[in-house]
């Protein structure tokens, strides 16, 4: 391509910091570095995770920044030694990298590769330097992704290639909120056929979690949110009842435990960052075999106090990471999956926007209207 080798110059949405709304700026985008790719963003979607950085609550960020990790495009050129993706590939940002290499990445149970920005803050590339200035200042990146720009560098463990048919409008959901909550279910609790789930929190990521809770054969998936414009779509992606905490007298976890005749679910995700609701959901689970899932992300520096009877009785607490899943390997084969039909996740996508409306579609979030906003550019 004619612009290989050289400066980009485009748009892209800049946090200058905290609690400001996102500027539509010119920005200069370098060329990629050896092992990094260029890649044209096409389709972004916005994720609860962005809005925690702009309302100040994840840690690890340095401002400015270009946020945006659910996005969709074709690479436009690659560094020297990639070998695995070349200009013209349709392929997806992955916010979880895989670099094949570290004890995580070599472990099968984990997606935890030892690049992830809880282990190490992906502000810069991995040679600590930026690929994007804006009127002459250095802009940090986000997850290494980086989607709220016309153009992006990401290192290659970070990128993967997907099939050319894929759509970009929902292959961008592969990035983050469906694969999460997708994979929180069928990945980290390996929901059993039969069995009952409580998913609190009807967002992206909660949704995608009733979807897999779904497809994995869960007789009885009881949707949880204050918000009761959400129950709608819950059921119709296989919600079998939902709930408002805000309509009983008593702890959700004590009429989820009555809902099942004092026993409890098999099976409980907490999909909002809220730590009361995370250990209500634990106190929610069967006493004897019951399995929590933390999706959400909390605030930086919150803690949790909690029995450990809770345990001690027979309890599993866990988390999940971008759904569990080996992210360059496996999102291309999740991606070939929806491409048969294996699942359906379109209703997921209920506002489309072009990118300079990107503040609008933030609001769209916080005031609880949308599922999943994707910015088209
Ligand atoms: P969202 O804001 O679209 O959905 C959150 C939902 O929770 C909304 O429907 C709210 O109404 C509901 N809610 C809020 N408070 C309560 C409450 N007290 N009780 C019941 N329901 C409530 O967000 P999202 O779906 O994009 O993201 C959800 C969380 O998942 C968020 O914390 C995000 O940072 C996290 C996330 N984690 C990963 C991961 O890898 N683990 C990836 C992506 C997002
Ligand atoms: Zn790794
Ligand atoms: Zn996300």
């Amino acid at each position: 391509m004619e612009t290989c080798g050289k400066v980009i110059k485009c748009r892209a949405a800049v946090a200058w910091g905290p609690h400001k709304l996102l500027s539509i700026e010119d920005v200069e985008v370098a060329p990629p570095k050896a092992h990094e790719v260029r890649v044209k963003i096409l389709a972004a979607g916005i994720c609860r995770t962005d809005d925690h950085v702009i309302e100040g609550a994840m840690g690890g960020i340095n401002f400015p920044v270009i946020l945006g990790h659910e996005g969709a495009g074709v690479v436009e050129s690659v560094g020297e030694g990639v070998t695995d993706i070349k200009p013209g590939d349709k392929v997806i940002p992955l916010c979880i990298p895989q670099c094949g290499k570290c004890s995580s990445c070599l472990h099968p149970e984990t997606n935890c590769c030892f690049k992830t920005h809880s282990k190490e803050p992906q502000n810069l590339m991995p040679d600590k330097s930026t690929r994007f200035t804006c009127n002459g200042m250095q802009v940090n990146h986000f997850l290494w992704n980086s989607t709220f720009s016309e153009y992006t560098v990401i290192p290659e463990d970070a990128v993967a290639k997907i099939d050319a048919d894929m759509p970009l409008d929902k292959a961008c959901l592969f990035g983050c909120g469906f694969s999460t909550g997708y994979g929180a279910a069928v990945n980290t609790a390996k929901v059993q056929p039969g069995s009952t789930c409580a998913v609190f929190g009807l967002g992206g990521v909660g949704l995608s979690v009733v979807i897999g809770c779904k497809a994995a054969g869960a007789s009885r998936i009881i949707g949880v949110d204050i918000n009761q414009g959400k129950f709608e779509k819950a059921k119709q992606f296989g919600a079998t009842e939902c709930i408002n905490p805000r309509d009983y007298d008593m702890p959700v976890q004590e009429v989820l435990l009555e809902m099942t005749g004092g026993e409890g679910v098999a099976y409980s995700f907490e999909c909002i960052g809220n730590i009361d609701v995370m250990k209500a959901a634990l106190e929610a689970c069967h006493i004897g075999y019951g399995t929590s899932v933390i999706v959400g992300g909390a605030p930086a520096g919150a803690e949790i106090s909690f029995s450990p009877m809770l345990l001690f009785t027979g309890r599993t607490w866990k988390g999940s990471i971008f759904g569990g899943w080996k992210s360059k390997e496996c999102i291309p084969r999740l991606v070939s999956d929806y491409m048969a039909k294996k699942f359906n996740l379109d209703g997921l996508v209920t506002h489309t926007l072009p990118f300079d409306k990107i503040n609008e579609g933030f609001e769209l979030l916080r005031s609880g209207q949308s599922i999943r906003t994707v910015l088209t550019f």
